[in-house]
């Protein structure tokens, strides 16, 4: 189901140097348009005004993209634009419509890549990190206090393909709690493993925190909602992601299933991770960067131009 993001990057290499070439001898024709010059390369950054298209600025995604703007040359002058994961995907799904240029600060899993034909941009000097896991972290004490939910928590794990159709769901217009329960029903084999070796509680509170992203409100719901199966009084809380972060490190809320490693949230595992419990992946093949509808005659963050 999803979508072979590396499919393009043989040929990346073929034809950067020639699209270089080109942009060199054709400046004069690229300016008068705007768009395509006698080569039909198109001027993408006057397009776009030079803005790439984020999410909440306390992403990692967002600080690896501005981090992108500083070390490529390509990316002079450009400039990072935060909102949030919803206004960035009403954005895409406008420009796709219009058959406009766009670069978003993407990640997958999400349900952009199987609604969309999208691929990342190449990222030769590797700002935005390899793949990557979704890790659980718990607070300290919890094992302790809370045995049953430390064990679920611990052995919650699961796959792209699984939180890919709950946000495809939510996406065209279900309501979370609806995809998640609907997701749990037909996985309960899945759902069993995780519970398994656990007893159930009698309300029992516990307190997840997560951050308002597609994927991260998918994971939570589906984790408390299997809490709750289980008797616990379930509490789920959003928040900025260093808050969520200081707040499981500091045992205001019990634990997250949000931790994207080892590059997303570097910066916060640094600042929090010796005062957190690491419970490992929850999924793994998870990725980050600069994500572009496939029309886009485009494979690298260095066949972008910098501002004139
Ligand atoms: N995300 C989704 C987050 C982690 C989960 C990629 C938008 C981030 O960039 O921090």
């Amino acid at each position: 189901m999803k979508k072979a993001q590396w499919k393009h990057l043989g040929l990346a290499f073929a034809v950067t140097p020639m699209m270089l070439l080109a942009a060199c001898g054709d400046e004069e024709a690229n300016t008068d348009e705007g768009t395509a010059g006698d080569s039909g390369e198109v001027n993408y950054g006057e397009e776009m005004s030079y803005k790439i298209t984020g999410i909440e600025p306390g992403a990692g995604v967002v600080a690896a993209s501005e981090q992108a703007t500083e070390d490529y040359d390509s990316l002079e002058g450009w400039e990072v634009v935060t909102s949030s994961s919803g206004a960035m995907a009403t954005a895409l799904g406008e420009a796709i419509d219009n058959e406009e240029p766009i670069i978003v600060t993407g990640w997958s899993p999400h349900w952009k890549f199987q609604k969309y034909d999208l691929k990342y941009l190449e990222d030769p000097n590797g700002v935005f990190g390899d793949a990557e896991t979704i890790n659980t972290m718990v607070r300290q004490g919890l094992e302790e206090e809370n045995p049953e939910a430390y064990t679920i928590l611990d052995q919650f794990n699961w796959e792209p393909a699984d939180i890919e159709s709950i946000m495809l769901e939510v996406s065209n217009g279900t309501a979370v709690e609806d995809a998640a329960a609907a997701w749990i029903e037909e996985n309960s084999d899945k759902v069993a493993e995780w519970t398994e070796g656990t007893e159930t509680v009698d309300g029992t509170e516990i307190e997840l925190a997560y951050v308002e992203w597609d994927t991260e409100v998918a994971s939570t719901n589906v984790v408390g909602q299997v809490l709750e199966a289980q008797g616990f009084d379930v509490k789920l809380t959003p928040l900025d992601n260093a808050v969520m972060w200081s707040a499981v490190a500091g045992g205001e809320a019990d634990g997250m299933v949000a931790a994207w490693l080892p590059g997303t949230h570097a910066t916060q595992f640094e600042e929090y991770g010796e005062d957190v419990v690491d419970l490992g992946a929850n999924l793994e093949g998870a990725k980050i960067g600069f994500v572009v509808p496939s029309y886009m005659d485009i494979d690298s963050i260095e066949d972008l131009s910098p501002k004139e």
